[in-house]
């Protein structure tokens, strides 16, 4: 329903717009004869006995991802988190490890994890990637990597973070969880640095329920990270080194390639609601829509914006409690930045840590609701809401204070 009068915004009593919720992560699900395929696929599996372990789905999967990313090896395993762990293990990773502090907070983690420590870098306002000048600074003798993160599909400025890395000796690994079917430079991305780590998260583009993929082009490095993900197992009795469990299994695999076949359904469905955004956010004075390099393949996943609160008239946080209320469940991705976080934030080096665009980043990025899921109506539905929000942006403010005011003195 269009809101005409502000007493008919939920937060102000009236019926909210998306009474069921409207989520950011909202899977891509197969329907119809996708479904069967799946169902054909589970069933294979069931019908075969045969589950994990590298089985023929895996394997399949393993395959359609190097196509696509045209990397030479692609070891799938149970989720991104893991993946990077193992790609930093296989890397022989030690000490100190430069990341951007503005990433899911599993960047950090996979690190932190293996006993590495994060070293965290600032962002760039333009794409929200590593900021190659925020690098060098950080590089001591300690320093045996950087890992940095395609963040929303767009890639980080390789070039640059290579041609640094070469110089101070120290090994690069990409953090590409978002970044499956997006492309730098006319080239997919898969190949980069040491091995990149795609996601395939239920809220992902191309999703698996849960999963991962690691891809590289070092044959060695390829063989290494498959024995980590199997106990370290070359063959039957015979442990070769340390490893763990991350295997993939066939049932995940099934709803990977399943996702796989969707993609370019996918891809169009995410174009028109990112155009959507685009179309109907235009012209709105404190909300910027990160935009999408058309010359190259994205998977437009993600609808970030940045409320800029003094031309908006509402902060972001304002505007998410309007939008909340409604039932559209935006998202404060990646606040308040991996260095302002527990356990970052308990080092000293952390807190006293200056990274002006990250903590601007974490202060303004709303990201709405988007994905395949999300039809291009009810992008438009969530557009109206945020234009009526910020037209009556001094209003809101004032009732926010009133009723602020009323809860602290009472009537
Ligand atoms: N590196 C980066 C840069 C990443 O962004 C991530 C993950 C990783 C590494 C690690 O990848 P994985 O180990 O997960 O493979 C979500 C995802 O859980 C996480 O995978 C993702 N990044 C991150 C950006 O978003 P949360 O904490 O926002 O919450 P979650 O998963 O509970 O749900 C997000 C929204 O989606 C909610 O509104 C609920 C909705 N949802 C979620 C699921 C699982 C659904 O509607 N259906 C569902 O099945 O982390």
């Amino acid at each position: 329903m269009v809101k005409r009068h502000l007493s008919q915004l939920a937060l102000l009593g009236g019926s909210p717009a998306f009474p069921g919720k409207l989520h950011v992560g909202r899977p891509s699900v197969p329907v119809a004869e996708n479904r069967e395929r799946l169902m054909d696929r589970i069933n294979g599996a069931l019908d075969r006995k045969w589950l994990s372990n590298h089985g023929p789905l895996v394997r399949e999967f393993e395959q359609e991802v190097a196509r696509i990313t045209g990397a030479r090896h692609a070891i799938a395993v149970c989720n991104a988190t893991q993946g990077l762990q193992i790609a930093a293990k296989a890397c022989g990773l030690t000490g100190e490890v430069i990341v951007p502090a503005f990433t899911f907070i599993a960047t950090a983690h996979a690190l932190s994890w293996i006993g590495l420590t994060p070293i965290f870098a600032d962002v760039t306002p333009e794409t929200h990637s590593l900021d190659p000048n925020s690098i060098e600074a950080l590089i001591t003798a300690h320093t045996s990597a950087i890992v940095a993160v395609h963040l929303w599909g767009i890639p980080c400025p390789i070039e640059s973070i290579g041609e640094i890395a070469r110089r101070h000796h120290v090994q690069v690994i990409y953090d590409a969880a978002h970044a499956f079917g997006c492309s730098h430079r006319g080239r997919m991305i898969g190949s980069n640095g040491r091995a990149e780590v795609f996601s395939f998260h239920a809220t992902k583009f191309i999703n698996a329920g849960e999963g991962g993929v690691i891809t590289t082009d070092d044959s060695d490095l390829a063989q290494r990270i498959r024995r980590m993900t199997s106990f370290g197992f070359t063959d039957v009795d015979c442990v070769s080194d340390l490893g763990t469990n991350a295997k993939m299994s066939e049932v995940t695999a099934a709803m990977g390639l399943t996702s796989i076949e969707m993609m370019e359904d996918i891809i169009r469905a995410n174009r028109i609601n990112y155009l959507t955004y685009e179309k109907e956010l235009a012209g709105l004075s404190g909300i910027r829509l990160l935009s999408n390099d058309s010359r190259e393949s994205r998977n437009y996943q993600y609808a970030v914006t940045e409320i800029d609160a003094d031309q908006a008239g509402l902060s972001r946080d304002q505007l998410l409690e309007v939008l909340q209320a409604e039932g559209v469940l935006a998202r404060r991705y990646f606040y308040p930045g991996c260095h302002r976080a527990e356990p970052y934030l308990s080092l000293q080096s952390n807190r006293e840590r200056s990274l002006p665009v990250t903590e601007r980043l974490s202060s303004s990025v709303l990201v709405l609701p988007a994905g395949a899921a999300v039809d291009p109506d009810e992008v438009s539905e969530v557009c109206e809401i945020i234009r009526f929000a910020l037209k009556h942006a001094d209003d809101l403010v004032l009732r926010s204070e009133e009723s602020v005011t009323y809860a602290i003195h009472g009537s």
